[in-house]
């Protein structure tokens, strides 16, 4: 039986795109789903490769996910951390003990030389996990924060230690030019009916994902429509790092400015129905209610970008 379902391929950061996914991976069988994490917040810590992105999907998909903080397992405890603490370290990056054997499995395997997509994919199989979850690149990349204050800080630096305070002047992402799409990934962008930006970051989390050599063209010699998904609600970011970023470099918080960014690349744009009268021009949109704090609002807004994205397939791609 042919399935009526599209192969639905979404790009992700942290905690939007991520509810995103959730909600998708509510709504589609799990082979339809492939979701591309993010990499360049990853870093080494204690010696262990931290992979923040990819460890919120994974336990928000497998259901572990501490909703309060959108990040780390709930209920998780932190008597490791505790103990580093008396032991000099300031701990300004918090672990929970049952989050570390993650790090602790992942460095292992790390390691033992398998590539970050095979580790994603023994992790996530052993959470239970059947959609498919592929780092961008198997690449190093290290998204660098420039600030005014600070100068270059690594993202987490930027991000956990100094709370994302400092202004922002430029983002760049090290080892980009030498970061290399896996085929795992060009076959799903190849496979794909529909291609999702999801509603993280566009600058800190979509970008880097855009910026690995390939990546942009494959999505353009994809027969799939890409759609875009506001991280914009009522004129301000829902969490994180999103408005503060917008309003040093003077930019509007509003679907226009997010749909500019990325011209070119999409089909269509999914605003917020708060946002309606700033909906953008020059491009296809909707407006919904994208706010995703129960799986029951994830589903929804899932099922609202998979109705229009068919409704964009009957029409062939310009
Ligand atoms: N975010 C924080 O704000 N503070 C933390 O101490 C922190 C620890 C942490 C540990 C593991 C993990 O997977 C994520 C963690 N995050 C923490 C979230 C994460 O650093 C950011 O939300 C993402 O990198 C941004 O997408």
């Amino acid at each position: 039986m042919v399935s009526d379902y599209p192969n639905v391929v979404i790009l992700v950061g942290g905690s939007g795109g991520v509810k995103l996914a959730h909600g998708l991976a509510l709504a589609l069988p799990p082979e339809k789903l492939t979701v591309v994490v993010n990499t360049g917040d990853d870093f080494w810590h204690y010696g262990l490769r931290i992979c923040p992105d990819l460890d919120t999907l994974l336990y928000t998909l497998s259901g572990q996910v501490n909703r309060e903080h959108g990040w780390g397992i709930s209920g998780d405890t932190t008597v490791a951390l505790n103990t580093l603490r008396t032991l000099g370290d300031d701990t300004w990056f918090t672990l929970g003990d049952r989050d570390l054997a993650t790090h602790l499995r992942r460095t292992q395997l790390w390691h033992e030389g398998h590539t970050l997509t095979q580790i994603a994919g023994m992790l996530g199989a052993a959470l239970g996990i059947e959609s498919r979850i592929l780092p961008m690149t198997d690449s190093p990349v290290a998204t660098i924060v420039e600030t005014a204050e600070l100068g270059d800080l690594p993202f987490q630096t930027y991000f956990v230690r100094h709370r994302w305070q400092p202004t922002v002047r430029a983002v760049r992402y090290d080892g980009i030019e030498a970061a290399r799409l896996s085929p795992e990934l060009v076959a799903a962008l190849q496979d794909a009916n529909v291609i999702i930006l999801g509603p993280s970051n566009p600058w800190l989390s979509i970008d880097p994902i855009l910026a690995v050599p390939g990546m942009r063209e494959a999505i353009r010699a994809s027969r799939a429509h890409c759609i875009a998904v506001t991280p914009i609600v009522g004129g301000d970011a829902v969490k994180g790092p999103t408005a503060r970023l917008m309003r040093d470099w003077g930019l509007a918080l509003e679907p226009q400015t997010i749909a500019d960014h990325y011209a070119g690349l999409i089909d269509g744009f999914v605003a917020d129905q708060r946002d309606e009268s700033t909906a953008p021009d020059g491009i296809a949109w909707l407006t919904a209610d994208t706010m995703m704090t129960t799986d029951e609002d994830r589903l929804r807004v899932a099922r609202v970008v998979l109705d229009w994205a068919a409704d964009f397939s009957r029409a062939p791609r310009t």
